[in-house]
C-alpha cells in the first residue's frame, strides 16, 4: 500500500505493509512524517559537532552546531574586593533582614562581565545546510527514523516510481557530518545544497564542489568556518549562487565540517579555515562506507556496552510520537528506547576532546537560547553526567572534567575576591569561559556548592573504574582545593549550643532566597569532605588535611527532621508545605548516599514526606530526579509513575526532555533513573533490583556498572530474579544484596561469576 505525504503533510499510511518496522526491538526512534518543528528533528553528534536533521522532502534542513560557539570572549568575572561584604552579608541574614542581604548581595558580590551586567554568555547557532530537491514536493512511501544502534538518521521516499534514501552521521574519527543520497534507479537523483548562517556578515561562497561559509559570532570575538563538499556518482556537479547542484546522478555523498577558532577559555586564536581544510582532507577523501564503518565501530564500542530488555508489545509498531501520551505498562519498549537515547545523546554530545553537555546538549538553533544554554550546575549539568559511569560511557564523562580543571582555576581567583578563601569556588552557572562568579540574582545565585557537586563525578569515576592514575592526576588536585575552601569558608553557628558548622550565605536552589544553613550545601560539603578524605587516604598523601577535613564534616549541621515530619530544607526555618520543582535537600538520598532506607529509616522517610509535599508534577528534569529519588526509597511503582508522568507530559516527539521548553537533563535523569531501578551501589554494597516496578516484572539487562569496579548482568520474571552475574575490574571486595539476601562478593579482578 502506498502512502501520500502533500508538502510535508502526513496523508494517511500503513507503514507496516509497506515494511518499514523491521525488527520489533530495533532501537529505533521513527516518524511517519517530516519534522516540522525543531523538537521533532532528530539529533545528530559526534561529541562536538552535532545536527538536527527535519527529513524534508523537496527541502531538507539540517542544522548544525558546534559546542565552542558562544557570545563573548576570554574574561575574569569575578567581583574584585566582593569580600568586603561578606560578614556584612552573613549579619545581615542572622539579624533576619533577608530583603537587605538580597539589595547589598545584587549591588555588591555578583559576576562582573564585558557589558556591565553580572550575565554570562550564550551558546549559538553555527549554521543550516539546506538541501533542495525540485519534484519533491508529492512523496508516497515517506519514513524517517534515528537508528540508536548505529547511530545514524535516514529519511526514505518515493517520487514517481523513484525511492530516494538519506543517511546522514556524524563522525567521531572523521571529525564530520557525512550523508549519503541514494536514488534506486539509475541518473534519477537531482538536487542542489547550500549553506546558511544566522550569524550577520558571514561570507559564503562556492567552488567547484565545495560551499564555504565563514564568520563571526555576532555579539563576540570567535569566529567560524563550515565547508560542504558534495561528490556524485554519474551525472554533473555544477556551481550555482553559492550552492553546488548535482544532476542526473546515482548516487551523492556529502561532507560537512565545522569548526572554530576557540582552543581554550583564555585562547580563540585558533584558524578555523586551517582546521576545516584537514578536517575535509581527511573526511571528503575517504569512501562512504569506510568512513560509515569507522563510525559505527567508533559508537558500538561505547553504546553495545549496555543493553537493556523490558519487553516489545504490539505498541513498538506504532511511530514515536504517537506512543508518548499513551505510556503505560503495555509499551515497556518504550521505556528502553528512552533509556537507550539517553545513552544515544550522551555518546552524541560528549566525548573526550569536547565540552561537556550543556542544557540543549549540542543542539541549538536559538541566538537567545533559554537561559543561554549553557551549564547551570544547581541541578542540570550534573544530572546530565548520571548514567555516565552507571550505563558504561565513562569516556563520555571526560569532558566535565576537562572543564573541572578549567574552573578551579578561574574559581580560585573568585574564592579569593569574594570569600578570602583558599582552593576554589563556583556558583551555579558558567560557561565557555568558565566564568565562576555569582550571576543574575543574589537570590539564587550566590550559591556556592557548584564545584562541590561536580567534584563528586571525580569521585565517582575512580569508584566505578578504580582508576588510580586518573585519582592521582586529574580528580584529587581538583578535588583538594574544591575541599580546602570549605576549611576556609564554612562559619561556627552562633544561635546554638552544639556550633556546629553552617554554610551560607547561600541558597537551596531556588527556593527561599538567600539564607545561612540551606541543607543541601551541608550535604554537598559533608560529601565533598569525606569523599575527598578518602582519595587522600587511597593515595596515602595529606594526613593533616584528611584529620580537618573528616573532623570538619563531621560538625557540619546534620540532617534534620521538621515538625510535620519532613526533611528540613533550611537549619533555621521550616519549609513551606507547597510544591516546588526543585527538591534540593533531597540531595542526600540522591546523588549523595548518605540516605538510605535500611542505614537511615527515619531521614529515609523524612525524605518520603518532603517528596509528598513536593508532588509529582514538575519540569521535565524534576520529574526525572523524581525517578531516581523514589528508586533509592526503594519504592519502583512510583519511580515508574514518576518516568510515566515525564514521558507522557514533559517529552517531545523526538523524546528530548520538555522542561518545557527543550532540556536535556530530563533525558540523562530518566536513563538514570531507570538504571537505579535496577542496579543500586553504595561503595560498599551492590543492591540488584532494588526498585523494579511491577510494569518491568520481566527482563534482563547487560554491563551496568557498580561503584567498586563492577559489571553488572541482571535477568528476572514474573518480578523475581532469574540470574545475575558480576563481573569484577579491580578486585574489591563486596556485599551484594538481592531483598533480604546478602552474600560477601570475593572476586579476583577479571573474574566473572553468578551470584544468587
Ligand atoms: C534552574 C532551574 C530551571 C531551569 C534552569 C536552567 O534555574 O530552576 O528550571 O532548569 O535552571
Amino acid at each position: 500500500m502506498s502512502t501520500m505525504i502533500a508538502c510535508g503533510v502526513l496523508a494517511g499510511m500503513n507503514l507496516l505493509a509497506a515494511g518499514i518496522v523491521k525488527a520489533e526491538q530495533d532501537l529505533k526512534l521513527w516518524y511517519e512524517q517530516p519534522a516540522e518543528k525543531w523538537v521533532e528533528a532528530l539529533p545528530i553528534g559526534n561529541g562536538g559537532f552535532g545536527a538536527m536533521v527535519f527529513g524534508g522532502t523537496a527541502r531538507e534542513r539540517i542544522q548544525f552546531n558546534d559546542d565552542t560557539l558562544f557570545t563573548g570572549e576570554p574574561h575574569d568575572y569575578a567581583h574584585q574586593g566582593a569580600v568586603t561584604y561578606l560578614l556584612e552579608l552573613r549579619k545581615l541574614l542572622y539579624d533576619g533582614k533577608q530583603g537587605e542581604a538580597h539589595t547589598l548581595g545584587n549591588r555588591e558580590f555578583m559576576s562582573v562581565n564585558t557589558r556591565g551586567n553580572n550575565r554570562q554568555e550564550a551558546y549559538q547557532p553555527f549554521g543550516d545546510l539546506n538541501l533542495a530537491f525540485a519534484g519533491h514536493e508529492t512523496v508516497t512511501d515517506y519514513s524517517r527514523d534515528l537508528d540508536l544502534n548505529e547511530a545514524t538518521a535516514t529519511t526514505r521516499y518515493t517520487v514517481d516510481g523513484v525511492t530516494y534514501t538519506r543517511e546522514i552521521f556524524a563522525s567521531y574519527p572523521d571529525k564530520a557530518i557525512v550523508m549519503q543520497i541514494t536514488a534506486d534507479k539509475p541518473g534519477k537523483l537531482s538536487f542542489s545544497a547550500g549553506l546558511s548562517c544566522p550569524h550577520k556578515g558571514a561570507l559564503i561562497t562556492a567552488q567547484d564542489d565545495t560551499v564555504v561559509m565563514a564568520g563571526q559570532v555576532e555579539n563576540g570575538k570567535t569566529r567560524f568556518e563550515a565547508r560542504l563538499k558534495v561528490a556524485a556518482e554519474g551525472g554533473k556537479i555544477a556551481v550555482t549562487d553559492n550552492s553546488v547542484t548535482v544532476s542526473g546522478s546515482d548516487r551523492a555523498t556529502l561532507v560537512l565540517v565545522g569548526a572554530t577558532s576557540y582552543v581554550n577559555y583564555r585562547d580563540i586564536s585558533a584558524d578555523p579555515a586551517k582546521i576545516c581544510e584537514a578536517r575535509m582532507t581527511q573526511a571528503g577523501g575517504t569512501q562512504y562506507a569506510t568512513l560509515r564503518t569507522a563510525h559505527i565501530a567508533d559508537y558500538q564500542g561505547l553504546f553495545q556496552r549496555c543493553t537493556l530488555d523490558l519487553g516489545v508489545t504490539d505498541k513498538a509498531k506504532t511511530a514515536t510520537d504517537q506512543r508518548l501520551k499513551a505510556f503505560g505498562p503495555d509499551d515497556p519498549q518504550l521505556a528502553t528506547l528512552f533509556f537507550q537515547y539517553g545513552r544515544y545523546l550522551m555518546i552524541a554530545c560528549s566525548r573526550p576532546g569536547s565540552q561537556p553537555s550543556n542544557l540543549q546538549g549540542l543542539w541549538n538553533d536559538q541566538m537567545r537560547p533559554p537561559w543561554d544554554s549553557k551549564y547551570t550546575i544547581n541541578i542540570n549539568t550534573e544530572m546530565n553526567y548520571w548514567p555516565a559511569e552507571m550505563t558504561g560511557l565513562s569516556e563520555c564523562h571526560q569532558p566535565l572534567f576537562d572543564a573541572l580543571k578549567d574552573l578551579s582555576v578561574t574559581g580560585r581567583n573568585v574564592a579569593q575576591e569574594h570569600y578570602g578563601a583558599r582552593g576554589w569556588v563556583l556558583h551555579h552557572n558558567f560557561d565557555l569561559w568558565r566564568a565562576a562568579a555569582p550571576i543574575n540574582n543574589a537570590n539564587h545565585g550566590i550559591w556556592v556548592t557548584g564545584g562541590a557537586w561536580l567534584s563528586q563525578h571525580l569521585w565517582w569515576h575512580y569508584a566505578y573504574t578504580g582508576d588510580d592514575t586518573f585519582l592521582e592526576q586529574d580528580a584529587y588536585p581538583i578535588m583538594k582545593d574544591a575541599a580546602i575552601f570549605f576549611l576556609d569558608y564554612l562559619i561556627e553557628d552562633p544561635k546554638g549550643e552544639e556550633k556546629y558548622l553552617v554554610s551560607g550565605p547561600s541558597n537551596s536552589p531556588e527556593r527561599g532566597g538567600l539564607v545561612m544553613g540551606p541543607t543541601m550545601d551541608h550535604q554537598i560539603i559533608r560529601n565533598l569532605l569525606n569523599n575527598t578524605t578518602a582519595a587522600a587516604k587511597v593515595l596515602g598523601v595529606d594526613k593533616d588535611l584528611q584529620k580537618q577535613w573528616s573532623d570538619t564534616a563531621k560538625r557540619i549541621v546534620p540532617n534534620q527532621v521538621g515538625s510535620e515530619g519532613q526533611l528540613k530544607e533550611w537549619f533555621y526555618k521550616e519549609e513551606p508545605k507547597t510544591g516546588h520543582r526543585h527538591v534540593s535537600h533531597l540531595w542526600g538520598l540522591h546523588p549523595g548516599l548518605e540516605i538510605h532506607p535500611r542505614t537511615t529509616p527515619k531521614l529515609a522517610e523524612a525524605c518520603r514526606v518532603t517528596l509528598t509535599f513536593r508532588g509529582d508534577g514538575g519540569t521535565g528534569w524534576s520529574k526525572a530526579w523524581k525517578i531516581n529519588f523514589w528508586a533509592r526509597l526503594l519504592d519502583g511503582n512510583h519511580s515508574y509513575k514518576m518516568l510515566t508522568e515525564a514521558l507522557r507530559g514533559n517529552t517531545y516527539p523526538n523524546l528530548f526532555d520538555a522542561h518545557p521548553p527543550f532540556q536535556i537533563d530530563g533525558n540523562f535523569g530518566a536513563t538514570s533513573g531507570i538504571a537505579e531501578m535496577l542496579l543500586q551501589s553504595s561503595g560498599t554494597e551492590i543492591e540488584i533490583l532494588p526498585a523494579l516496578p511491577e510494569a518491568f516484572a520481566n527482563g534482563n539487562v547487560t554491563g551496568l556498572r557498580a561503584r567498586g569496579g563492577f559489571v553488572v548482568d541482571i535477568e528476572w520474571r514474573d518480578g523475581a530474579l532469574v540470574k545475575a552475574e558480576i563481573e569484577s575490574l579491580c578486585g574489591n571486595d563486596m556485599e551484594v544484596r538481592y531483598g533480604d539476601k546478602v552474600i560477601d562478593l570475593k572476586l579476583k579482578k577479571g573474574m566473572r561469576t553468578e551470584v544468587f
